[in-house]
């Protein structure tokens, strides 16, 4: 890092301290579950594109990682009654996306933060010397759209390799000296990579695009195959993999989609036992006046004890920018519950959960534009 930033964030850093002491305030209005209690945290004033609750940095375990669209990248670090954050990176791009996973052996077994800045894919990666400047992994002439994804999805390389998708879809790898980027076959999309499907040895990558969500793996070669045709003719804005619907074993993929003119759709693409079922978990705007509905992000995790097993969490938007929603998808049997936990006029763009520290609750933090972080928790 250079000297004038690194003061220049020193200096950040203590004012930000000071004013993290009254960090805590009141949910302010807005819809809210009675089952939940909301906390609006003090968080950088910048909008908020998104974060990633990641175990990066030993000495913060739980630690959130925020990047906004002032070209910054934050450790939010929760404390007994309050919320530190602290600038550890500046990038490139006013639109970062990040995304947690160990594709660096560099560091040994922790994870390394992995950032999708306009046309650039960036690590960040905490080593015993601290902080590592951000690494360049690759720079594209296309814009790099969406998250990237880590998994071991390629059996050659030890340990999990890094996906990302510009005009084509790609593969970062550490080459034991350097990183080296490979084509994969067929065109572009948002990516996931994770053990979503049983009959195919540890994990595989979903690349998902208009109308079109593919399973990418290794099997002497690179195979491509269509799995699933939902959100036909556009494209969708976050996919993920795992254990979303209790009734079927092991994990799926979640994806949404939206655009212009477009009613949102949640799908939920599952590996049974007689092939990949596309099931249609929510589909916003039926039976009202919208006609734009922005799906955010998802996340999945088991989070409320009033259902058994795991929940799908979205951020989400009735309309092009506000207000902002958090719902919670569940599955019961063979049906699909939507509750709405969490309404404000921020617009709700990233969501993680978290287990705090020490009382190892449960905790879904989500943040947006144009300034908000909101802490939701059972009560
Ligand atoms: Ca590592
Ligand atoms: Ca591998
Ligand atoms: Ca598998
Ligand atoms: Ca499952």
């Amino acid at each position: 890092m250079r000297k004038g930033l690194k003061s220049a964030l020193g200096i950040l850093t203590v004012l930000v301290l000071a004013a993290a002491c009254a960090s805590l305030r009141g949910t302010q209005g807005g819809f809210l579950d009675t089952r939940y209690s909301a906390e609006e945290l003090d968080l950088p004033d910048a909008e908020k594109e998104d974060l990633v609750v990641c175990n990066v940095d030993p000495r913060n375990p739980g630690a959130a990682y925020l990047v906004t669209d002032r070209r910054e990248v934050y450790a939010l670090i929760p404390e007994e009654t309050t919320w530190r954050y602290t600038p550890i990176a500046r990038l490139a791009s006013a639109r970062p996306r990040i995304i947690c996973g160990d594709a660096w052996p560099g560091n040994g077994s922790l994870p390394e933060l992995y950032i999708s800045d306009g046309r650039r894919l960036v690590m960040l990666a905490w080593t015993s010397a601290g902080w590592l400047d951000p690494q360049l992994l690759y720079e594209s002439a296309a814009r790099i759209p969406e998250k990237a994804a880590v998994g071991d999805v390629d059996p050659r390389t030890p340990g999990s390799e890094v996906y990302f998708s510009a005009d084509q879809p790609r593969q970062a790898f550490w080459e034991g000296r350097a990183w080296k980027v490979a084509l994969l076959p067929g065109p572009p999309g948002y990516v996931a990579a994770g053990d979503a499907d049983r009959t195919v040895t540890g994990a595989e990558l979903y690349v998902s695009g208009a109308g079109a969500t593919d399973q990418i793996r290794y099997d002497g070669g690179w195979q491509r195959r269509r799995i699933a045709a939902v959100g036909t003719g556009q494209p969708q804005n976050a996919i993920v993999v795992g254990d979303a619907d209790p009734t079927n074993p092991g994990n799926e993929v979640v994806l949404n989609w939206h655009d212009t003119n477009v009613r949102g759709r949640l799908w939920v693409l599952a590996r049974t036992r007689t092939g990949w079922v596309s099931q249609l978990v929510f589909a916003a705007g039926e039976g009202t006046p919208w006609s734009l509905h922005h799906f955010h992000n998802l996340a999945i995790g088991d989070f409320d004890a009033a259902h058994p097993g795991p929940e799908i969490v979205m951020t989400w938007s009735p309309s092009t920018h506000n207000p902002g929603r958090i719902s919670v998808f569940a599955k019961t049997g063979n049906r699909w519950e939507h509750h709405l936990i969490w309404q404000d006029l921020d617009e709700a763009h990233g969501i993680a959960f978290l287990t705090l520290i020490p009382q190892g609750r449960p905790a879904v933090i989500a943040v947006g534009h144009p300034r908000e972080g909101v802490l939701l928790r059972i009560r």
